[in-house]
């Protein structure tokens, strides 16, 4: 049975909605923040960067949710994946991908200078630089969201879970995008809530949201 670690409020949300929507048995392992926002020390014994998720199946720890996403579809037959020789394969990889490694870049720098973390000067150019780049990021998703249903075509993927976890730190009280500007990903969002899945899957990794 795989483990997976969970940090309050934090990207290992993918990995319990992930399992909710495969449906498949899991070990829980649940932690709490701590008053400084950062995951407690205990987390580096599992793995020396001590971030979530993590999770250990037999001797295998993984990081990265990507990576664990990707494990837990091929491993379980394929499930939310996209076949090699489906033609919307390289879009599935694309957005599996692009989520951290283009739009969270972007939103958590954003984040972190647009003041969750004190004592960035509000005049620094790379506030504007920050808030401008995540807009650019934003009008591309729309843009393509206003051609497909879900991130890799018709079908719901991982590549959703990846995509979806962006939009919480978008409309979170930092960020505070005015979502209208987002028509394509309002209905997405609202389409994405509506599943019983990520229904269940939120209110596992976020009780105290609930
Ligand atoms: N790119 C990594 C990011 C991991 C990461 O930074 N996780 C955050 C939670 S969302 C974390 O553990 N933060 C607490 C800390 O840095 O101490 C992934 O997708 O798994």
């Amino acid at each position: 049975m795989i483990t997976v670690y969970h940090l309050e409020n934090s990207r290992s949300e993918r990995v319990i909605w992930l399992m909710e929507e495969l449906g498949l048995p899991y070990d829980l392992q649940r932690f709490d923040r701590e008053p400084t926002m950062m995951a407690p020390d205990v987390l580096k014994t599992i793995s020396p960067l001590g971030k979530a998720p993590m999770i250990r199946h037999g001797d295998t720890v993984i990081i990265e949710s990507g990576a664990i996403l990707e494990y837990i579809t091929n491993r379980h037959g394929g499930r939310l994946a996209v076949g090699v020789n489906s033609p919307d394969y390289g879009r599935y990889l694309q957005w599996m991908h692009f989520a951290e490694g283009s739009a969270m870049a972007r939103f958590i720098l954003n984040l972190f200078v647009g003041g969750y973390f004190p004592g960035v000067d509000p005049d620094s150019p790379l506030i504007g630089m920050a808030k401008q780049s995540s807009a650019q990021v934003l009008q591309f998703i729309d843009g393509e969201l206003a051609q497909t249903s879900y991130f890799a075509g018709s079908e719901f993927t991982a590549a959703d879970i990846m995509m979806m976890y962006c939009f919480g730190i978008v409309r979170g009280p930092i960020m505070k995008t005015d979502m209208t500007l987002y028509p394509h990903i309002s209905a997405y969002i609202a389409k994405i809530e509506a599943r019983p899945g990520y229904q269940k899957g939120m209110a596992i990794a976020n009780p105290k949201k609930a």
